[in-house]
């Protein structure tokens, strides 16, 4: 018989993964892997001087283990995976860091179809624009859907789904966009607006490649963050907080949702809406995001498996990155940026990553055994592009267990070289923090290659 404190140990031994390699072997040349500039590291230690950007001062640190439930028992095959670590692992991230949505799909949403040209953009596409009124009721919170739909393809078309910063009529300058509405925020030098006008049509057209997307087959669907929760810290009275937060005795609970939750639970119902659209073919959405966007887009991804493939562009800490490696961006840094992103248990673990029960490959874990695509850019530090490749190479367990290849490398790629051997894809592209055509090509890439296995219904 086992002693209590064999088994103790032995239980220690399992539940957690040590990586004492883990901490980059900078001075392997032969490795090949992608490595920061020296001078662009330099550079911002200087600019920062709080920040780490520096490889040698990672410190160690030991993951969680997406395969051995909170008791201690591994997860040794994929129906414990599924009834019993996945949903404890999905409580975790809501419970510690993207808080709890008080409802799933309001009873009495409404969506109505308010544009529909079949021969927009020079009759390439079909655009459609759609308003979700989550409530029903006249002044309630809304979204408007923005819809480019191929008109090559005859039938359901494949989309991608993003939220956009600037408003729907910022993608592209068809002047038939709705403008969105404009907010206000208190910025530090007053007050910001982030205005709605016709100059700003198009404005961010560099980001999303619309006729490109169309021509390779796919839809795009895009709503605007800001209808769904307007992104500063307001107290949570504006946005869909208002309506449906839950207050008890007057107060918010330390796990109630904050704007990541919210922006997610907004593309989950415009998943409903896209179910009800027969020219969308609802078994392959993917969802996509950049920066807060692309955490948002995994978060999303994670909660409703409806989303066929996720994809997170450059969204570093609360996003793809291993927050125990404190490179870059730190939970205590976001938080206090950002203290209306995630929930307030979040909170607690600032400068504490080591206590917090889950790390950031769990969220890329609870995908499988969709398909994910992570990217970095070489000159963001600040999203850890090292951070992001790990947790992906440690999501890979379960994909396997799952009978899936994950990442399928063990090792960082050169820049530009993107990673598409498995269910997870990776690459870091050279240049700043951005979404840029060259991602769009690479997630169409991959969307080529994984939806074409994936029967329709
Ligand atoms: C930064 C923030 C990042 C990232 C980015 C963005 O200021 O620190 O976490 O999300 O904003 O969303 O543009």
């Amino acid at each position: 018989m086992l002693n209590s404190k064999l088994l103790i140990t032995l239980l220690t031994v399992f539940s957690t993964i040590s990586f004492p390699a883990e901490v980059f072997d900078f001075n392997n040349a032969a490795n090949g892997g992608w490595k920061a500039s020296p001078e662009l590291t330099e550079a911002l230690m200087k600019r920062r001087s709080e920040t780490n950007y520096s490889e040698q001062r990672v410190p160690k640190y030991t993951l969680p283990n997406p395969l051995v439930l909170s008791d201690g028992t591994r997860v040794t095959n994929a129906g414990t995976w599924r009834t019993k670590r996945r949903p404890e692992i999905l409580e975790l991230f809501r419970k510690f860091l993207y808080g709890r949505a008080p409802i799933a799909r309001p009873k009495n949403m409404t969506f109505k179809v308010f544009d529909l040209e079949r021969k927009a953009l020079a009759g390439l596409a079909t655009r459609k624009q759609v308003t979700v009124n989550f409530t029903g009721k006249k002044n309630g919170p809304k979204m408007d859907i923005l819809i480019y739909l191929p008109n090559a393809v005859k039938t359901p078309v494949p989309t991608f789904v993003i939220l956009n910063f600037g408003g729907n009529h910022t993608i592209h300058p068809d002047p038939a966009i709705k403008l969105s509405e404009s907010w206000m925020r208190p910025g530090s030098r007053g007050v910001v607006k982030n205005r709605a006008n016709e100059e700003s049509r198009g404005r961010s057209r560099a980001r999303f490649p619309v006729e490109k997307i169309l021509k390779r087959g796919y839809g795009l669907a895009t709503i605007y963050y800001g209808d769904i929760d307007p992104d500063f810290h307001d107290g949570f009275k504006n946005g869909v907080h208002q309506v449906f937060d839950k207050l008890i005795d007057g107060e918010r609970s330390a796990d109630a949702w904050g704007a990541i939750g919210a922006w997610a639970w907004g593309l989950s119902r415009a998943m409903d809406y896209f179910e009800t659209d027969d020219d969308i073919d609802n078994k392959r959405v993917a969802v996509l995001g950049h920066s807060r966007l692309g955490k948002t887009a995994l978060w999303a991804g994670a909660r409703d498996e409806r989303f066929a493939f996720v994809i997170s562009n450059n969204s570093g800490c609360g996003g793809a990155a291993l927050s125990r490696r404190r490179f870059g961006e730190t939970v205590e840094r976001i938080n206090k940026s950002f203290p209306h992103w995630f929930c307030e248990n979040f909170k607690k673990y600032n400068g504490k990553e080591d206590d917090l029960p889950v790390d950031q490959h769990m969220l890329i874990a609870l995908i499988a055994p969709r398909p994910v695509y992570v990217t970095s850019a070489d000159k963001d530090l600040w999203a850890d592009p090292r951070g992001e490749f790990l947790a992906c190479k440690h999501a890979s367990p379960v994909y396997r267990l799952l009978g899936i290849k994950g990442l399928g490398v063990r090792q960082m790629p050169g820049l530009d070289q993107p990673v598409q051997k498995g269910a997870i894809g990776y690459h870091v592209r050279s240049g700043s923090h951005n979404l840029t055509e060259y991602n769009w090509q690479r997630f169409m890439d991959f969307a080529d290659m994984h939806f074409a296995a994936m029967g329709r219904n």
